[in-house]
């Protein structure tokens, strides 16, 4: 229990009482003797007392009364903020979250991270949000098309052109609309974007892929939404939904011949070692987005959410960075590893995977002149 202030109440005038927090209870007066103690909202008659009321409920009374409230034994009070992800605790992402992310909240809130798909399972984290089962993913455009089909604009093959761009198009105007919806409708807010990088094709198969041709019946894993199947249908190959946690063992006994996912990612969960080549077809520059429960958010001071805020940008360009030096490097990783590494036909791939997007029905939910907008960033 936290014991706070002593200030004069105006309901109970010329008594002193001292307002108490209990951790996780509800607020109280009680007496300077602790003789009495009523919940608070038996005298204001507030239901839905926050914490942050509660704070500014002392400011106010205090104010009237003249006797000085401090805040500090309420620091201890911390949110805890729960996030799930299929990545592991070593992948540039979720470091940056633990490393840059997790400090600069840490004297309010406790950042509680749960790897490898362990507390949700991959792409039902936005609806564990919705619910007010966990606070915070690293969600992606995939996932969101899933509910909002404008979102599906962000999956097309050969559209975010590198890093740089895919934060030009999250800070840009046009994208607000679209941001404001998935808080609304959804009670999400998306914080940041997140670059998970360059995908690239990766198979437990030597045949040399030059073309979307060459894929033709080659079952490649992609992850199990619509929008992914998609792409791996542009791509020419016979799409498998998988869940990346299930994708080593995939490869390894055969039930699928290939995945697509960044070079980072590769590395990380050692996908090296059950696949023979990667094939740099660079199909989808892919991000992800930091994902907020709004309802949390909305029950921070405006001065935690700026914080939150900005810890959540400051991981995202941690993590790019390192994204970014790791794709530049891990071409001759792979190679030492006796992987083939090669650069196929790249306009054969994107005029065959630009042309199906285009064709589809995803592009009718797109909103109007998005992709030219976002093609003159
Ligand atoms: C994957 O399942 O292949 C994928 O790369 C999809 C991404 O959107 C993202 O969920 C990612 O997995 C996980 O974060 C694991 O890296």
């Amino acid at each position: 229990m936290l014991t706070c202030y002593d200030i004069v109440t105006p309901f109970a005038s010329g008594v002193n009482f001292t307002l108490v927090w209990e951790r996780g209870g509800q607020p109280a007066w009680r007496s300077k003797t602790g003789a009495i103690t009523r919940p608070i909202w038996e005298d204001m008659m507030d239901l839905s007392l926050t914490r942050r009321k509660f704070l500014s409920t002392v400011a106010t009374f205090s104010a009237g009364a003249a006797v000085l409230c401090t805040i500090p034994a309420l620091a201890a009070d911390k949110i805890t903020l729960r996030m799930s992800t299929p990545a592991t605790e070593t992948d540039s992402r979720t470091v940056a979250l633990s490393t840059v992310f997790a400090p600069a909240i840490a004297e309010f809130a406790e950042y509680q991270p749960h790897y490898n798909a362990s507390l949700f399972k991959q792409g039902t984290e936005l609806e564990a949000i919705a619910r007010g089962n966990l606070e915070m993913a690293i969600t992606s455009a995939q996932e969101l098309a899933a509910i909002f089909p404008e979102f599906s604009i962000f999956t097309a093959g050969y559209l975010h052109k590198d890093a740089e761009h895919q934060k030009k198009v999250f800070a840009a105007e046009f994208m607000q609309p679209l941001k404001q919806k998935v808080e609304d409708e959804l009670g999400v807010k998306l914080l940041s974007v997140m670059y998970l990088g360059r995908r690239q094709l990766n198979l437990r198969t030597d045949k040399e892929i030059k073309t979307p041709a060459d894929l033709a019946g080659v079952k490649l894993r992609m992850p199990g939404s619509e929008a992914w199947q998609f792409l791996g249908k542009a791509l020419g190959a016979s799409p498998v939904p998988m869940a990346f946690t299930e994708v080593y063992t995939g490869l390894q006994t055969g039930a699928i011949d290939a995945q697509d996912n960044p070079l980072p990612t590769n590395r990380d969960v050692k996908f090296y070692e059950v696949t023979k080549q990667i094939v740099l077809t660079s199909h989808l520059v892919d991000l992800n987005y930091i994902a907020f429960s709004k309802k949390v958010w909305d029950s921070l001071t405006a001065e935690q959410q700026a914080a939150v805020q900005k810890a959540a940008d400051e991981a995202a360009e941690s993590g790019r960075q390192k994204q970014l030096a790791l794709e530049a490097e891990l071409e001759q990783f792979f190679k030492d590893q006796g992987l083939k590494v090669y650069t196929p036909d790249i306009e054969a791939f994107r005029t065959h995977v630009q042309k199906q997007y285009l064709e589809s029905d995803f592009s009718k939910s797109w909103p109007e002149g998005m992709v030219d907008q976002i093609n003159a960033l």
